[in-house]
């Protein structure tokens, strides 16, 4: 790394920038302040409904996913977190679990109940026709909560696999009535200082119809439930050309966004790397936040989470690089010349307002970022940090090749 040269890129951007009344220096300090939280099921063994693949070296349980996680940290430094799912990550002892991943330097973040994998559950869990199986989906949300509890985490992340197949098969209104009935009962047990996460998705399992589909009833259920409970934006669960970003608007300024599961998707499902399709997409949601962030009527505290399991690409490598994405996104989207924007609006020229969003989002903030983690300690490109640090060799070692599913 040629450190002059760095230096001298990162004072001509900062020229560039304070042209937009940016300063770069606060632009540094917040991209290193952003947290992003990576998913335990995207360390371990995934892939299709056709074919699980294994991967050499792959987490083969909570404690080796959580030391993964704890490797993405360590090189990016905006990691400090990860999302557990129980079953999946059921350990017998939460409280060594916690300690294991504080002795790595993260924590465990939300903690993601599993309402879709048991027999019980053909036909729905906190819809179902049948009170015993609603009964258990809530008990095992109650179980969420402890476990929470006992790991000091604040959030608690549901989504629902609950739907139908067939026109005519379920009766949509009775299942809207039980569905919310159930998220009382967990509402009530839920502790003040934790949150309640709510995530829709378009379609899948179900094919003909999904009971938490999209933002519209999602935000129905959170704000009958109450305050603490809001909706989580997963970038995959909508129909192509949905406008995700004007969703997000809307959530804020209703004080019920609640969080993102980045990823990215093509056709459907939500497994790409996040940014690899549409990266403009999740700058112009930045750009959202970013802007109601400075708006004093807006009180934000949104949870930034990574929701993706790859197949064909090395898990830990893949994680690094969704980071860096997401963290380089944010940095274009503080580089928004805000003055500039709302002139534009005001004026009602389109042209001047979308040039103001495309020039920051065309901006290379590489040395911005660069000289950031050099300022934190940190290498200055994460994934070259991993390359040269010999944990996969390491973890190829010690774990053997191929783990099998690590989602059962
Ligand atoms: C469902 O597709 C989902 O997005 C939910 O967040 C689940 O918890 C996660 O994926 C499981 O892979
Ligand atoms: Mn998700």
């Amino acid at each position: 790394m040629d450190e002059k040269k760095l230096k001298q890129d990162y004072t001509r951007l900062a020229e560039k920038l304070a042209q937009r009344q940016v300063d770069a220096e606060a632009v540094k300090t917040k991209v290193m302040q952003l947290a992003i939280e990576t998913p335990s099921w995207g360390y371990g063994d995934s892939g299709t409904r056709f074919k699980v693949f294994t991967q050499p070296g792959v987490a083969r349980n909570a404690y080796e996913k959580i030391q993964d996680a704890a490797m993405v940290h360590k090189v990016t430094g905006i990691a400090p977190t990860v999302a557990i799912h129980i079953p999946w990550d059921w350990v017998d002892d939460f409280t060594a679990l916690k300690q294991h991943a504080e002795k790595l330097g993260v924590k465990i973040g939300s903690i993601n109940p599993n309402l879709f994998q048991d027999e019980d559950y053909k036909y729905g869990s906190v819809t179902h026709v049948d009170p015993i199986v609603r009964s258990k989906a809530v008990d095992h949300i109650l179980e969420c909560i402890q476990i929470a509890e006992v790991v000091n985490s604040k959030v608690l992340s549901l989504w629902l696999a609950d739907g139908s197949d067939y026109p005519g098969q379920v009766h949509f209104r009775q299942r809207k009535q039980r569905l919310l009935e159930s998220l009382q009962k967990v509402y009530k047990n839920l502790p003040q200082d934790m949150c309640l996460l709510v995530e829709y998705k378009l379609f899948e399992p179900a094919f003909y119809h999904t009971d938490l589909a999209d933002w519209g009833i999602t935000y129905i259920i959170t704000k009958k439930l109450g305050e603490r409970a809001k909706v989580l934006v997963d970038m995959g669960h909508h129909a192509q050309g949905t406008n995700v970003e004007w969703i997000v608007a809307m959530l804020i300024d209703e004080g019920k966004l609640g969080g993102f599961h980045f990823n990215n998707r093509k056709y459907a499902d939500d497994d790409l790397t996040v940014g690899a399709i549409n990266p403009y997409e999740i700058f112009l949601i930045f750009n959202e936040l970013i802007d109601a962030e400075s708006d004093p009527d807006v009180d934000l505290d949104v949870s930034y989470m990574l929701d993706q399991s790859h197949n064909t690409k090395l898990k830990i490598e893949a994680t690094i690089q969704s980071v860096m994405f997401v963290q380089e996104t944010y940095a274009k989207a503080l580089t928004v010349d805000r003055k500039k924007l709302a002139k534009a609006r005001a004026e009602n020229d389109a042209v001047t307002a979308e040039l103001a969003l495309q020039e920051a989002f065309n901006t290379d903030v590489t040395p911005l970022l660069q000289m950031a983690r050099i300022e934190k300690g940190l290498e200055p490109d994460p994934l070259v940090a991993y390359k040269n640090s010999g944990y996969f060799e390491k973890i190829c070692e010690a774990r053997g090749a191929g783990a099998g599913k690590g989602w059962e």
